[in-house]
């Protein structure tokens, strides 16, 4: 229809996207096979049976061994092109990939062997399609602080290729205080800030995230709208929260799209943008995620242009490049 040309028309950038979650099951296999990993799934149609998710958990527990694939340098680069050839047709002109380094060195890859093929990727991509990209390193919270910090250190040679520092994996039990010294020293390093916050935890957490982690942007943010100083505090510091309507129905963060904050947020004046997050697990991609969230919540035409718009003006590029975009 119309208005789905005009989503997928509309030029974005995504913000929410954990490249390894951007693992299709058709490449999965392909890397399975040029690998010679085994993996617990007969069918590219099994796999996809197996991607019916309770709650975060349940879904990181199979995107984890999901991720065993990946063994080279050339399994992250097609990994990152597969995901630039699909974003392109979505209108994606920009991305910030987040990846999960512990989720890979703790199986023994080098770290250069990860962000040097997402790199190569990367520039592909711009090549090939003019998509721009950077880095966000997210350290995984059920891991130790000194775990995080070991990664950081392992980082330091890149430290110029990559945007941010992010926050995923379980939350609830993890929060933010427990990463404020991380946080600290990759700010000294001049890197930018994100976290994941108020996706199944509280909305103490997203306060910690402020306040501890100084977060500059807010990844998810759903449960922060339950407490309503916090609202307006987001509102006073027009803090971007990235927002993945389908990866929130699929982990059950709400029961129905029907009923998903999205327009709430966009009618407080918070700066809404939508992303796909993990979507090879999730049903979609960032235009999907238009789409569904537009139907179920009847988002008019200059509410998308909105969150395009916040998309850019949350995003880790520089304010002049941010100005050729809006
Ligand atoms: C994630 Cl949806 C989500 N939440 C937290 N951590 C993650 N890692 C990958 N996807
Ligand atoms: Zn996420």
């Amino acid at each position: 229809t119309d208005f789905d040309t005009f989503i997928e028309g509309l030029p974005k950038a995504e913000l929410h996207l954990h490249i390894e979650g951007s693992l299709e099951p058709e490449l999965m296999f392909e890397l399975a096979r040029r690998n010679a990993v085994a993996i617990p799934f007969a069918s590219v149609e099994e796999v996809r049976a197996a991607y019916a998710f309770s709650n975060l958990q349940d879904f990181l527990d199979i995107y984890y061994a999901g991720a065993d694939v990946l063994r080279t340098r050339a399994d992250f680069h097609d990994l990152a092109m597969a995901y630039f050839t699909r974003a392109a047709r979505d209108g994606v002109v920009h991305a910030e990939l987040m990846f999960d380094p512990q989720t890979h060195t703790d199986r023994g890859m080098p770290f250069a062997e990860v962000i040097e093929g997402l790199l190569s990727g990367m520039r592909a991509a711009e090549a090939q399609f003019g998509i721009t990209s950077s880095l966000i390193l997210s350290f995984l919270r059920h891991l130790s602080e000194e775990a995080a910090f070991a990664t950081l250190e392992m980082a330091e040679p890149w430290l110029d290729r990559i945007a941010a520092v992010g926050l995923d994996s379980s939350e609830v039990g993890h929060p933010p205080s427990k990463f404020a010294r991380v946080f600290a020293a990759a700010r000294e390093k001049g890197l930018r800030i994100t976290a994941h916050a108020g996706e199944e935890g509280p909305p103490e957490y997203v306060q910690e995230a402020l306040d501890l982690l100084k977060v500059e942007r807010l990844d998810h943010g759903n449960r922060a709208l339950e407490d309503e100083a916090l609202v307006a505090r987001l509102l006073s510091e027009g803090m971007t929260l990235t927002v993945c309507p389908l990866s929130n129905l699929k982990l059950c963060v709400v029961e129905d799209l029907a009923d998903h904050p999205l327009d709430r947020m966009l009618a407080l004046g918070l700066r809404a943008t939508v992303n796909s997050d993990d979507p090879a697990y999730f049903g979609g991609y960032v235009a999907d995620n238009y789409r569904a969230i537009a139907k179920a919540r009847g988002l008019s035409r200059e509410d998308l242009v909105t969150l395009a718009r916040n998309s850019f003006t949350g995003s880790f590029l520089p304010r002049e490049t941010v100005a050729r975009h809006v």
